[in-house]
């Protein structure tokens, strides 16, 4: 999955309108993946996964601090994503197929909060990224 130009700017651009609101759309989109996917709930019954909890808030901004990261190193995300991949595919042992359902509870969070920016084109763009995150996320587990 190798982004174009295009591709980086469209993410840049979108992911700059976001601003202060990562965190809540981190944790919109994991709402949004527990209860449209509640086998995701498995890897997350240590957590208080009820509505608004300060565990899902609290891991939403993770999540999104680290999609920030990647935004800013979209050409060298093995490395700057390494301690995670290490982290989903050694400790965690993540089924990748639950990437997939979360960057689509991310697209549809960004969709809804961002319709304007949300263009087929940025829509495409950020699909890429995301598969190009979940990939170096999911790439230690051969
Ligand atoms: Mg993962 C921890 C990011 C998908 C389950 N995830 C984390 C952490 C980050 C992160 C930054 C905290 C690491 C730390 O505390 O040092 N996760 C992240 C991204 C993506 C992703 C960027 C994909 C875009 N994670 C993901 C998926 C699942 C999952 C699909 C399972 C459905 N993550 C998971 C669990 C933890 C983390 C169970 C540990 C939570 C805890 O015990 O604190």
């Amino acid at each position: 999955m190798v982004l174009s130009p295009a591709d980086k700017t469209n993410v840049k651009a979108v992911w700059g309108k976001i601003g202060g609101h990562a965190a809540e759309y981190g944790a919109e989109a994991l709402e949004r993946m527990f209860m449209n996917f509640p086998s995701t709930k498995t890897y997350f019954s240590h957590f208080d996964l009820g509505h608004g909890s300060a565990q899902i808030k609290g891991h939403g901004k993770k999540v999104a601090d680290a999609l920030t990261k990647a935004v800013g190193h979209m050409d060298t995300l093995p490395d700057a994503l390494s301690d995670l991949s290490d982290l989903h595919a050694h400790k965690l042992r993540v089924d990748p197929v639950n990437f997939k359902l979360l960057g689509h509870c991310l697209l549809v969070t960004l969709a809804v909060h961002l319709p304007g920016d949300f263009t087929p084109s940025v829509h495409a763009s950020l699909d890429k990224f995301l598969a190009s995150v979940s990939t170096v996320l999911t790439s230690k587990y051969r």
